[in-house]
């Protein structure tokens, strides 16, 4: 049996844990194994979707270093829920989309739970706020 990741364990007060543990509602747009999104709560964009693992770990850098195939299923995962929304190039006369992921206070990250933001359908500026 493989040794369990370090951090990869459901944390009790973690929303977005106890979202994937079906304790706390979320309008699910996709779902594997090991990845989970749904549409955010306020949403900045007629697009907005966050992209988890299930397995918690708090900051993109964090799940990079402990399971890098599982943050490429993330991306993958951002990139299908893209496509299913119509950014993809092909699907619309002017696609798009945008990933965020927001690490540490300054950035304004507020759940510490790694999650890609899919943000799309309107004009995005640069640089962001
Ligand atoms: O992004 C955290 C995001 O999580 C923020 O855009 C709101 C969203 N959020 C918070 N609670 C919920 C629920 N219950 N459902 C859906 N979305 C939610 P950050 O980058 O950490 O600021």
């Amino acid at each position: 049996m493989a040794a369990p990741v370090l951090g990869s364990e459901p944390v009790s007060d973690c929303l977005f844990c106890r979202m994937v543990a079906g304790e706390i509602p979320a309008d699910v747009v996709h779902s594997t194994d090991r990845v989970f999104a749904f549409r955010d709560i306020n949403p900045q964009a007629p697009t907005h979707v966050l992209v988890i693992p299930k397995d918690h770990h708090r900051t993109v850098g964090a799940l990079a270093a402990a399971d890098p195939a599982l943050l490429a299923e993330v991306i993958s995962a951002a990139q299908d829920v893209a496509r299913q929304e119509g950014l993809v190039a092909g699907d619309g006369e002017e696609p798009g989309f945008r990933l965020v992921t927001n690490t540490g206070p300054q950035a304004g990250q507020t759940v510490h739970h790694v999650h890609l933001h899919v943000l799309g359908g309107r004009h995005m500026n640069w640089p962001p706020g």
